[in-house]
């Protein structure tokens, strides 16, 4: 399986609660290699741009302002099938609907409030890296 690259984002509901290092564990267990990490406060602007996909979602509003509601941790992770791996740690994007040891299950509040992101594919992972990291930054 090829090497991948991921863009991770530990979001205000976990940070909030210190779950930083829990959540970095998990990543590690998996065989994902956190290669760049930074604490952020980002405007609803800001958060705005980056879930811009989003824009048409009833919730568009309320991600924005929950995301701006408090520091975040934005991570690029590296390994084998970065992209899927870190999709499977994370859990389903509902708590109640997601596996048994995974983030979203043991730490998540709710569907919006669900304490990580994970880009979906190769070309959003490249993108969303882009947003948060200058390639300086980046050390494999
Ligand atoms: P995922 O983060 O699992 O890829 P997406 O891309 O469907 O899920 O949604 C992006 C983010 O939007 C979610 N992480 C969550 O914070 C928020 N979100 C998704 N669905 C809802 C919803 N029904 N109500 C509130 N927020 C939501």
């Amino acid at each position: 399986m090829a090497v991948e690259r991921t863009l991770s984002i530990i979001k205000p509901d976990a940070t909030k609660r210190n779950l930083t290092g829990k959540i970095n564990a998990k990543f590690e267990e998996a065989g994902l290699r956190i290669i760049a990490q930074k604490r952020i406060q980002l405007t609803p602007a800001q958060a705005g741009v980056f879930y811009e996909v989003h824009k048409e979602r009833p919730f568009y509003g309320e991600l924005c302002e929950f995301m701006a509601s408090g520091p975040v941790v934005v991570q690029v992770l590296e390994g084998d099938g970065a992209i899927a791996k870190n999709r499977e740690v994370m859990g389903a994007t509902n708590p109640a609907d997601a596996a048994p040891g995974t983030i979203r299950a043991e730490f998540a509040e709710s569907v919006g409030e669900n304490s990580v992101h994970g880009s979906d594919a190769p070309e959003t992972a490249a993108a969303e890296i882009a947003y948060y990291f200058s390639g300086l930054e980046l050390v494999g």
